[in-house]
């Protein structure tokens, strides 16, 4: 299950008069300033505009679009609310993303297509929003199943139509296959999943040594053993900004840590995690970019203690450039009791 153009759907929802238009997420929601778009409305898609594009460019292409501010503590909310939906259709859940979950359903007696039906109109009932959904023998399937139709699709893929339904996409479409691969593979001539799955393993073993080789002949055919991830517990938490200008004023670095710490604090003290490692980012104006950590010496969700480890790792930098970017992770969790 794949929620559609979620952020977007999100704002849309508790602000009618947007729906229809082209509504572009990102950054401040600031398309004359820094950052990029987090997600179009589906109407916005038209004019070409996509998720990571700068905003300065969305602007170009669809200067009327509504532009918007990421509220990710809404999104958040609402994904929670979906998350906690799809577990009463069954208990085995993989929760991937912010708007995304792979559901186990082997072993609830009644049709895929039924389930899937239910879990759309519940989410509609519960959320005022759509969602695109993919049944599949196992998950790379199903993933590239959910995307075939959007918005609001329902698509059933069988072991028998991966040579019609799979073969004839685009390599990009297999989970693992990023743009770099991709890009590798075309310079070889390989384009489609067909292309790929015609070639023979020992190529694959050499190219791509056996662990990956094996994986992309395996996902060629539509083959994937890998079980759902359930017990899933988030390994960091961060946030970041891209300055308007560049700044180079240890003052102002320090006032955006001390913030941008408070905001992930707050993030891993509503989930109810402590920390055991803090992580300031810099990239400087030559987009040179560079990390500083501290470990604490337990286990803490403690803003004071966090925000002194953050500050060390702050003063540990050397500011000869102008900074352009500022972040603060928190890693190595712990669950409370
Ligand atoms: P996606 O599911 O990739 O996109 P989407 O839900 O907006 O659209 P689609 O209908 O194609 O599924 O990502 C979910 C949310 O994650 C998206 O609404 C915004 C956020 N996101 C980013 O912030 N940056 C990104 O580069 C991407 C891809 C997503
Ligand atoms: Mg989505």
């Amino acid at each position: 299950m794949d929620m559609d153009a979620f952020f977007a759907a999100v704002e849309q929802k508790r602000r009618p008069e947007l729906i229809g238009k082209p509504v572009v997420i990102g950054g401040s929601g600031d398309p004359t300033q820094r950052g990029v778009v987090s997600t179009a409305s589906y109407e916005a898609r038209k004019f070409g505009i996509h998720s990571a594009m700068p905003l300065r460019t969305a602007y170009k292409l669809c200067p009327y679009a509504i532009f918007l501010p990421v509220d990710f503590r809404e999104y958040s909310r609402v994904s929670e609310k979906i998350k906690s939906l799809l577990g009463e259709f069954s208990p085995v859940m993989e929760d991937v993303g912010i708007d995304e979950a792979f559901l186990d359903i082997t072993d609830v007696h009644k049709p895929s297509e039924e389930i899937s039906k239910e879990i759309k109109k519940r989410i509609w009932e519960e959320t005022g929003l759509t969602c695109s959904i993919g049944i599949a023998p196992n998950k790379l399937l199903a993933k590239i199943a959910s995307d075939m139709q959007k918005p609001n699709g329902l698509t059933i893929i069988t072991e028998a139509d991966v040579e019609a339904r799979i073969w004839p996409l685009p390599v990009r479409k297999l989970w693992g296959v990023g743009p770099k691969t991709e890009a590798y593979l075309k310079s070889i001539g390989i384009m489609t999943i067909a292309q790929l799955a015609a070639t023979p393993i020992d190529e694959l073993h050499r190219r791509f040594g056996k662990s990956y080789g094996h994986y992309l002949y395996e996902a060629s055919r539509g083959i994937d053993e890998s079980p759902l991830v359930t017990h899933w517990e988030p390994k960091s938490t961060s946030r970041e900004v891209t300055f308007q200008s560049d700044i180079n004023n240890w003052q102002e670095l320090a006032r955006n840590v001390a913030e941008l710490t408070r905001e992930v604090v707050d993030d891993i003290r509503s989930r109810k995690y402590r920390c055991r490692t803090v992580t300031v980012k810099m990239r400087f104006n030559d987009f040179k970019t560079l990390t500083r950590a501290k470990t604490l010496p337990g286990y803490s969700d403690s803003p004071e203690e966090i925000r002194k480890a953050a500050f060390d790792c702050l003063n540990r930098f050397e500011i000869k450039k102008k900074v352009r970017l500022l972040g603060v992770r928190l890693s190595g969790f712990e669950r409370e009791n």
